[in-house]
């Protein structure tokens, strides 16, 4: 099978584009990756190219050798992807030591995988683990009124998570765990790969102030939604916070627990502190 008729594939091309229409994507910024299925890798390695030289990760993913990867391209334009695919995106193998990846296909022209891939990787490890091997996407992204209440909120996870959950009724039921928050950092490196891994091995969401946000999640379709409604959430709180400083009324700690017992989701009490 040739590598973009794979349905895999196509819903990976097919979420960059979403999300360049979503305005979250402006030049080169945010990346994507897949953690491919064995089945899915074995019905299309015949179309790959002869194996490439092995690389540095910049880190190091032991939990994860052996596996394969579709990821977006460093520099590369999300706005692309669709009408260039094998420039823009490329599968990577993970090696014994789980130190190094070699690209396998794609990648055109000397092209490398996106410079977040330490965070990508370290943060499949985490959630490989956490989610018996269920998670398979994840996704950053810079969307704009999730990084504008960076400037505005503390960056706590109970402030951000309790936040964006009192302004839409859905929020608790699709993120009931909450969402971390890294304050600012220097991106593309070990050290913010280690401190976002470290809060996804609880969250399936962290924000980078100032920067943007990681989602992770079992397919594109969840993992593109919950980016979704955290914007939209986000949206929300910057329309009303830009018309007064306070809310006149909102959902109470109380009905956070009754929405909880209805919808069957654990909400954890850190987030339903009394204001
Ligand atoms: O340019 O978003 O964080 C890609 C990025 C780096
Ligand atoms: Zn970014």
């Amino acid at each position: 099978m040739k590598v973009l008729e794979a349905e895999f594939v196509r819903e990976f091309i097919r979420m960059c584009d979403d999300g360049w229409k979503q305005g979250w994507h402006e030049r080169n910024g945010g990346n994507l990756s897949y953690r491919i299925r064995k089945e899915e890798i074995d019905a299309m390695k015949e179309d790959f190219n002869p194996a490439g030289a092995w690389l540095e990760i910049g880190t190091s993913v032991p939990g994860l050798r052996g596996e394969y990867f579709l990821v977006t391209g460093s520099g590369k334009h999300f706005r692309n992807v669709a009408g260039k695919p094998e420039e823009s995106i490329g599968i990577i193998e993970i090696d014994d030591s789980g130190e190094h990846y070699r690209i396998c296909w794609g990648l055109q022209d000397q092209a490398r995988p996106t410079s977040e891939l330490p965070t990508h990787l370290m943060n499949h490890e985490v959630k490989k683990t956490a989610t018996g091997g269920a998670h398979r996407v994840i996704y950053h992204a810079h969307p704009a009124n999730l990084i504008a209440l960076t400037f505005l909120l503390p960056l706590k996870d109970e402030v951000f998570t309790r936040e964006l959950w009192e302004m839409a009724t859905e929020c608790p039921v699709v993120f009931p765990a909450g969402i971390g928050v890294v304050g600012w950092m220097v991106p593309g490196g070990r050290e913010i790969a280690v401190a976002t891994s470290k809060l996804m091995e609880q969250y399936d969401a962290v924000v980078w102030a100032h920067h943007g946000l990681f989602a992770s999640g079992e397919d594109f379709d969840n993992t593109f939604g919950l980016m979704h409604t955290i914007e939209k959430s986000a949206e929300i709180l910057v329309k009303v916070l830009s018309v007064r400083p306070d809310k006149l009324q909102t959902i109470q700690p109380q009905d956070f627990r009754n929405l909880a017992a209805e919808f069957k989701v654990t909400l954890p009490e850190k987030f339903l502190y009394e204001k």
